[in-house]
């Protein structure tokens, strides 16, 4: 009698134990449309480490800004407000340069050169996050940027006074030097910003126009294929630590493979929403010869700025991405 109860007692405890474990949850705020490529990457992300994990870490992803908009994503993981997130790496920039590498005009404009650069950056990436109390996951690149207009684009001086939404320092100062009018505002709210006039032009992938539905404002697209900026997802340190080794490898693995196919994703998908604008009225275009001169000019001096201001860790990783 006494062995049969201790044995329904153990039975219990190890029930109690079981569904403590199990009640894992992680909220993951992203700031691009559910629609978008990313936010659908990150969603197979969480479901690989449901799966991985046995239903023990259940990720739920809040696409568009809904949990926390872009530009509190990486500040609310630091904190803990939430356990994971993804945010526009390149949006760093401000607090550190390093964090523009991506943004560097020329410098990395395939897919194939993207990943060699981001081999380069990241283990730098990685420690510059870790001292901020972030654990890096995984990165995909957005397809290569263009410039979206109102009217046609011929050389850089057309951009005179044009209100161009920025979305991080590079595209800040591209429009300066452009004698274009910057103003930061976040994906999410750009249709907004383009149907009142507080924004007539921009500097982004065929992604952000598809999902923005910039047609219904813009006219033209110019395709320069400046930069690949990056989406990176991270998790705060301590909900990191607070998972056991298993949870810690599957999210690892899952981040692994959601890196690979996110990035061909992006890469099979970037002439098809060049194909969108151009359906739904736009004229897609490669600059014209005076533009892209333009541009080069554009791209040494944003270049030799990067450098001064990214110091050290910015060479170190130019000088790894130019040996591969
Ligand atoms: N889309 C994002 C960043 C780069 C891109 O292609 C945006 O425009 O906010």
């Amino acid at each position: 009698m006494n062995r049969l109860l201790f044995a329904a007692a153990g039975i219990a405890g190890l029930l109690a134990a079981g569904s403590l474990a199990a009640a894992e949850r992680w909220d993951m705020p992203m700031a691009y449309a559910d629609s978008n490529f990313h936010t659908q990457n990150g969603k197979r992300f969480a479901e690989c480490v449901k799966i991985g994990t046995g239903g023990e870490l259940e990720i739920v992803v809040h696409g568009g800004g809904s949990l926390f908009k872009g530009n509190e994503i990486k500040r609310a993981v630091q904190t803990g407000q939430a356990p994971i997130g993804e945010r526009l790496l390149s949006a760093h920039q401000n607090e550190n340069a390093v964090f523009g590498f991506d943004s560097v005009p020329f410098l990395a404009t395939s897919y194939e050169d993207s990943k060699k650069l981001w081999k380069a950056a990241r283990p730098v990436i990685e420690k510059i996050l870790e001292e901020q109390n972030l654990v890096l996951l995984y990165s995909v690149p957005w397809p290569p940027q263009g410039i979206y207009t109102k009217k046609p684009l011929d050389s850089a001086a057309d951009m005179k006074g044009v209100k161009f939404r920025a979305y991080n320092a590079a595209t800040a100062r591209l429009a300066e030097l452009m004698g274009a009018q910057p103003v930061q505002i976040e994906a999410a709210e750009l249709s907004q910003a383009l149907a009142t006039g507080v924004a007539e032009s921009f500097i982004s992938s065929g992604s952000t126009g598809y999902d923005r539905k910039v047609w219904e404002h813009l006219k033209y697209f110019y395709d320069v294929q400046a930069w690949l900026p990056r989406n990176y997802v991270f998790v705060n340190r301590q909900a990191w630590e607070g998972v056991d080794d298993t949870t810690r490898n599957v999210l690892r693995a899952c981040g692994y493979m959601a890196e690979i196919s996110g990035t061909l994703e992006s890469e099979l998908l970037a002439g098809w929403y060049l194909q969108q604008l151009a359906a739904n009225g736009m004229k897609v275009q490669p600059p014209s010869e005076q533009l892209k001169a333009d541009f080069v000019e554009i791209g040494e001096q944003m270049t030799k700025e990067w450098l001064e201001a990214a110091g050290d860790a910015g060479k170190q990783i130019i000088e790894t991405y130019r040996s591969m």
